[in-house]
């Protein structure tokens, strides 16, 4: 029921915005009549010093965060001891951590104060910071990369009670077919679904395509999406129609809204392509950020700045928080 109505969408697109050249691909190289969302704009995500002597590529910055409400940042992070993130705050909204297999013997492993502890390479952390939170972000050993993803939160929860969850690598659901494999860490794809609640509708997938392998990804039809190239073989990743230019690795892929979803195909003859496909529901409200807050005025801003300076509303913990 769904695909069909999914399919009478793509034939409205069809003829309203134009994508004759779509029609022929799509009815050449797949069964099923899905149109791809068209790529709008690529960002590098530039190297940048952050946190203590650490260093983190951001892909999503306060120029693309407009086009991709609800998300306010995407960091490609690689870090090694002593550098890190040490006692920060947030507020009004929430970050996901999700510590990246490096190789197939890596242990990476990223230690989180002021909550359970340590996750390891495969697992994801999914924090609701809410009214407030006070942590430090710290690896344990040897070099740790993963991608962390800060997702606003609605006005009516922006100042809900801080919450934690934690998957494991072994709790995400998994699934392959045609040479293309997912990771689900929130939504749904390939018929399977992340255990994850997300208060701001989120999908969050980690695909990994064999040479030659294509994928299409169902997104609902009002969400803003984008993808993160991590791997890529020479001129592989292709998305959005099969003849646009590949991207390389550590770029951001905006897509425009409408249609039925992604389209991506792995070009490259001998390399993986791996890559995370993250979208969600715009939340359509004004954003002031100043650093770990995130609020809708400057007014609520400046009461978190107070807030967190008396130890009050939600930061308590920072009365009797003592740095390592
Ligand atoms: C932060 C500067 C920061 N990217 N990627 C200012 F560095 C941070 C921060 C992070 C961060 C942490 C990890 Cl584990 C990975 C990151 C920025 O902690 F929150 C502010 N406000
Ligand atoms: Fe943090």
């Amino acid at each position: 029921m769904r695909a069909a109505i999914n399919k009478a969408n793509t034939l409205r697109g069809l003829v309203t915005s134009g994508f004759i050249r779509n029609i022929k691909s799509m009815s050449s190289s797949s069964s099923q009549s899905f149109v791809s969302r068209s790529v709008i704009k690529k960002v590098f995500a530039k190297l940048q010093k952050e946190g203590d002597g650490a260093v983190v590529r951001r892909g999503i910055s306060r120029s693309e965060q407009k086009l991709l409400d609800p998300f306010l940042m995407l960091d490609e992070f690689s870090v090694s001891p002593p550098a890190g993130f040490p006692d920060h705050p947030h507020r009004g909204f929430e970050t996901v951590t999700y510590v990246l297999e490096v190789n197939e013997t890596s242990s990476s492993s990223f230690y989180f104060k002021g909550h359970k502890g340590t996750i390891y390479a495969g697992d994801v952390q999914w924090m609701t910071a809410g009214r407030g939170i006070i942590h430090s972000e710290m690896p344990e050993e040897e070099v740790n990369k993963g991608l962390q993803l800060w997702i606003n939160l609605s006005s009516k929860e922006k100042m809900i009670e801080p919450n934690y969850q934690e998957l494991s690598n072994s709790d995400i659901p998994k699934a392959e077919q045609n040479g293309v494999q997912v990771k689900v860490i929130a939504g749904e794809s390939m018929g399977i679904q992340s255990p994850v609640y997300t208060r701001t509708p989120t999908m969050f997938v980690d695909f990994t395509l064999d040479p030659g392998a294509q994928f299409h990804q169902n997104v609902p039809q009002s969400w803003n999406a984008f993808a993160y190239v991590l791997e890529s073989g020479e001129g592989g990743a292709v998305f959005g129609s099969s003849d646009s230019s590949p991207v390389s690795s550590h770029n951001v892929v905006v897509f425009g809204q409408g249609n039925d979803g992604v389209s991506v195909w792995n070009k490259s003859s001998s390399k993986k392509l791996r890559f995370v496909l993250i979208a969600g529901e715009p939340i359509g409200e004004p954003v002031v950020q100043y650093g770990p807050f995130v609020m809708n005025t400057q007014a609520e801003i400046d009461m978190t700045i107070e807030d967190y300076h008396y130890s009050k509303n939600g930061f308590e913990m920072a009365k009797y928080w003592k740095s390592q």
